[in-house]
C-alpha cells in the first residue's frame, strides 16, 4: 500500500518536518491514468465464463472498506474494516444474495487482517497491536479486547500492520511497514519487518527489508512468502520467500537488526545506491534475499496485496496449490506458481481475472470453494468503479484453455496446459517469444525494466498427450525474468486461444537435468547483437544532436525544462513561433524516471494510454508509442541526470500537448507547447 489521500492524520510528533514529509509524500500521488485503465470487457466477458463474480450488496450506512475476512462456519463471514469496524455477514452465500451485517466491534486502528484463535475468539492485526477479540457472553458483540503484543508506532499514516497468519507452529506471523518520508522510514522497532509472536505475546523478530508487505502467506508446504510493493528500493511488485534472517531489500528496517533478538546480519553501512540488478547484488552481499517470483509493475498488477493459497483440490478449478494474488490499483487477481529449484523458490506469475468494483485487498476460501474478495480503493484509487465493497468468486466448473503451470529447466522451460494443445501450432517455434529483463536495485521510487534481451526458441517438444510443451531458448539469463508468450497456440479441441497468453516466470535458477538443445558455441555473440539492437539512440524522433544546418547551439529559442515532486513538470505552458528550432533540455530533479514527450494537440492522453499498453517492451521504447501523435521525445531520464533535444517547433500554431509516458504519469505530468503563428 501506498499513501491514503483522505487518512485523518495526526502529524504532531512530525510537526518539525511536515513540510518536506508532505512534500515528499506527494511523489507518490496516484496517477490516474496508471488506475483508471479500463480492463478489457472483451476479455472479462470471457474471464465470466468460467469464474464468476456476485458482489454482495452493502449498506449506505456501512462504508465496508474490506482489510481482512474469516470464513466462519456455517456459512458466515466476519470481516474487518480500515475504519476500524468488524461485522458478521449472513446471507453471503445465498443464490440472491441479500446479506444481513451485525457489528461485532468497533473501534479498532485500521486492522489490516483477522484470523480465527485456535483458543477462541478472533486475533486481528492493528497498526499498534495483535489484539483477540471474544464473544464470552455469546450476544454476538465482542466483549473481550486482549492485548496480545504491541508493535510501537511513530505516527505515520504508512506504519501498517498486515496479518496475522497463524504459523504451523501455533505462533502468529505479521508483516510491518515502513513509515513514509522523514529522516527515517523505520523510526521504532520492527517497522520494515516479518515478526512472530506466541500465543503469550512473546515477539520474535524474523526478516528485514519488507516495506508495503500487504500479503503474507505460508504454503502448505510450510515455506512463508509476503508480497510487496513497489517503491523507494522495490523496483517492481514482487513476492519474497521469507526465511529467519532473511533481508529482502529495504534498508530501513536495518536501524534494528543490532537489537537483541534480531537474526539479521545485514547492516546498514552495507547498503548503498546500487543501480544493480538485486539478483547481481545479492551474489554480493551475503544475507540480501531476490525475490522468488516478481509481478512486472503495471502488467501484473501495481499495488499487490493479499496472497492465499489454493486449497480447494480442484473445487475452485484447475489452479490447486497455487497462489492467488490481489491488487488493490488494478482491482484484479493474479495467479502464482511456486517451485523449488536448487534449493531456491522460484516461479511465474499470470493475470487470473479482472474487473472486480474495486481495488482487491483480501481474499479468503469460505465453503463448497466460494472465493471471498475484500476491497477499498482508499489512498490510491483502482480501476474497479467503486471505493470498497465484497464480492463472492466462483469456479462454475468449465476450464478455461490457459497456461496452467510453467517450471524450469536446464535450457527453457516446461510449460503444461490445462486442455491438449493442437500439435501443429504448439509444436510450431513461431508461436512462442520469450524475453528476459529485470529492475535496478536502487532508493528511487520504482525502477523501469532493464535488459530486455529476446531469447529465441530453438526448439520445440509437445508431450504425447498434448498437455505440455518444452521449450529450449538461448539467451536465457539466471535472476532475470522471462516474459514467455504463447500466442500462436491453439487447443486441440475447439481451436481456441489461450485466455491468458503470457507468464513471467522469474528464473532464479535453472533446473538440472538433460538439455533437449546444445550450448551454443557463438550463444554470448548472439545475445549481445540482441542486446545493442534495442539501444536507444539518435531517431528522427528523439533528435539528440544538433542539426549542422543551425546558426547556434542554442537553436533560435532554448528551453530548460524540470521536473517537480509529485508528478508535474515544472513548467506547463512554454509558448513559442511557428518554426522555431527550439533546443530543450529535459533536467529531471525529481527521485522516479520521467521523459518528455510532445504530442500532437488533444492527443497527449492518449499517447499516455497507447504507452502503458507497451506493457514490458515499454522500457525499450523509452515508453513511446509508435503513434503519429507522437512529433518528438526524450529518453527516459534517471534522477539527476538530464537529455537534450533539437527540433523545430510546429509550423501549424496551435496548443500541442506535453506529457510523461512513463507509465502512469500522463494523466498528472503535463503541459502545453504553445506554438503561435510568425
Ligand atoms: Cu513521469
Amino acid at each position: 500500500m501506498k499513501r491514503p489521500l483522505s487518512f485523518p492524520l495526526t502529524f504532531s510528533v512530525l510537526a518539525g518536518f511536515a513540510v518536506p514529509f508532505l512534500a515528499f509524500a506527494q511523489t507518490n500521488n496516484p496517477s490516474a491514468a496508471e488506475r483508471f485503465i479500463k480492463p478489457s470487457e472483451v476479455l472479462t466477458a470471457a474471464e465470466n465464463r468460467y469464474w464468476q463474480r456476485t458482489p454482495l450488496p452493502v449498506p449506505d450506512a456501512i462504508v465496508l472498506e474490506v482489510s481482512g475476512i474469516v470464513a466462519v462456519a456455517p456459512a458466515r463471514l466476519l470481516v474487518t474494516t480500515r475504519r476500524g469496524e468488524v461485522w458478521w455477514i449472513d446471507g453471503a452465500y445465498d443464490a440472491e444474495p441479500k446479506p444481513r451485517y451485525t457489528l461485532f466491534a468497533q473501534g479498532l486502528h485500521e486492522p489490516l487482517g483477522i484470523i480465527a484463535a485456535p483458543k477462541g475468539g478472533f486475533y486481528v492485526a492493528q497498526r499498534q497491536e495483535l489484539t483477540r477479540l471474544a464473544d464470552t457472553d455469546g450476544d454476538g458483540r465482542a466483549d473481550v479486547f486482549e492485548t496480545v503484543a504491541k508493535f510501537p508506532i511513530s505516527g505515520s499514516y504508512h506504519e501498517y500492520a498486515f496479518g496475522p497468519v497463524l504459523a504451523p507452529n501455533g505462533n502468529l506471523r505479521v508483516t510491518l511497514n515502513v513509515a513514509f518520508g522523514g529522516a527515517t522510514q523505520a523510526p521504532v522497532p520492527w517497522r520494515g519487518w516479518m515478526v512472530e509472536i506466541t500465543p503469550d505475546g512473546q515477539l520474535t523478530p524474523i526478516a528485514a527489508g519488507l516495506r508495503s508487505p500487504a500479503g503474507l502467506a505460508v504454503s502448505s508446504q510450510g515455506a512463508w512468502f509476503t508480497t510487496d510493493n513497489q517503491g523507494e528500493w522495490v523496483g517492481s511488485g514482487k513476492i519474497t520467500h521469507i526465511e529467519s534472517g532473511d533481508f529482502i531489500g529495504h534498508p530501513a528496517g536495518l536501524t534494528w537488526s543490532k537489537l537483541p533478538g534480531s537474526t539479521v546480519a545485514v547492516r546498514p553501512d552495507q547498503i548503498s545506491d546500487f543501480e544493480q540488478p538485486m539478483h547481481v547484488v545479492a551474489k554480493k552481499l551475503p544475507g540480501l534475499k531476490a525475490p522468488a517470483v516478481w509481478l512486472p509493475h503495471a502488467v501484473l498488477g501495481i499495488s499487490n496485496s493479499a496472497m492465499i493459497e489454493d486449497t480447494t483440490a480442484g473445487k475452485f478449478g484447475p489452479f490447486a496449490g497455487q497462489f492467488f494474488v490481489g491488487d488493490q490499483g488494478q482491482s484484479k487477481l493474479m495467479r502464482v506458481s511456486l517451485e523449488q529449484v536448487q534449493g531456491v523458490w522460484q516461479g511465474a506469475a499470470y493475470a487470473f481475472r479482472e474487473g472486480f468494483d474495486s481495488g482487491t485487498m483480501r481474499m479468503t476460501f469460505g465453503e463448497n470453494a466460494t472465493m471471498f474478495v475484500g476491497e477499498t480503493a482508499r489512498g490510491w484509487g483502482s480501476v474497479g468503479p467503486k471505493q470498497y465493497g465484497i464480492e463472492r468468486v466462483t469456479w462454475i466448473g468449465a476450464t478455461p484453455f490457459e497456461i496452467k503451470e510453467v517450471k524450469a529447466q536446464p535450457d527453457g522451460f516446461l510449460l503444461t496446459f490445462t486442455a491438449p494443445v493442437d500439435r501443429a501450432t504448439a509444436g510450431n517455434p513461431a508461436s512462442y517469444s520469450i524475453a528476459g529483463f529485470t529492475y535496478n536495485y536502487h532508493a528511487a521510487y520504482g525502477a523501469a525494466p532493464i535488459d530486455r534481451l529476446a531469447c529465441p526458441v530453438r526448439k520445440v517438444v509437445v508431450a504425447p498427450d498434448g498437455l505440455s510443451v518444452r521449450l529450449a531458448a538461448v539467451c536465457l539469463r539466471e535472476g532475470y525474468i522471462h516474459e514467455i508468450k504463447v500466442q500462436g497456440i491453439r487447443a486441440a479441441a475447439g481451436g481456441a486461444a489461450v485466455l491468458h497468453p503470457t507468464a513471467y516466470y522469474t528464473l532464479n535458477r535453472f533446473a538440472p537435468g538433460d538439455r533437449i538443445i546444445p550450448i551454443e558455441p557463438n550463444a554470448a555473440e548472439i545475445c549481445a547483437a540482441a542486446v545493442s539492437a534495442v539501444a536507444l539512440g539518435h531517431t528522427a524522433k528523439h533528435p539528440i544532436k544538433q542539426p549542422t544546418d543551425w546558426p547556434n547551439s542554442e537553436g533560435d529559442q532554448q528551453f530548460l525544462l524540470g521536473t517537480q515532486p509529485g508528478l508535474k513538470f515544472d513548467q506547463t505552458l512554454l509558448t513559442v513561433k511557428a518554426g522555431t528550432r527550439i533546443r530543450l533540455i529535459f533536467k529531471n530533479t525529481d527521485d522516479m524516471l520521467h521523459n518528455f514527450v510532445l504530442c500532437a494537440p488533444g492527443k497527449g492522453q492518449d499517447v499516455g494510454t497507447a504507452a502503458l499498453a507497451l506493457g514490458i517492451e515499454g522500457a525499450a521504447k523509452s515508453y513511446v508509442p509508435d503513434s503519429a501523435d507522437v512529433l518528438f521525445h526524450t529518453s527516459v531520464v534517471q534522477p539527476e541526470t538530464s537529455d537534450t533535444i533539437y527540433f523545430i517547433a510546429p509550423s501549424t500554431p496551435g496548443d500541442y500537448d506535453f506529457i510523461c509516458s512513463f507509465p502512469g504519469h500522463a494523466a498528472l505530468m503535463k503541459g502545453i507547447l504553445r506554438v503561435e503563428a510568425k
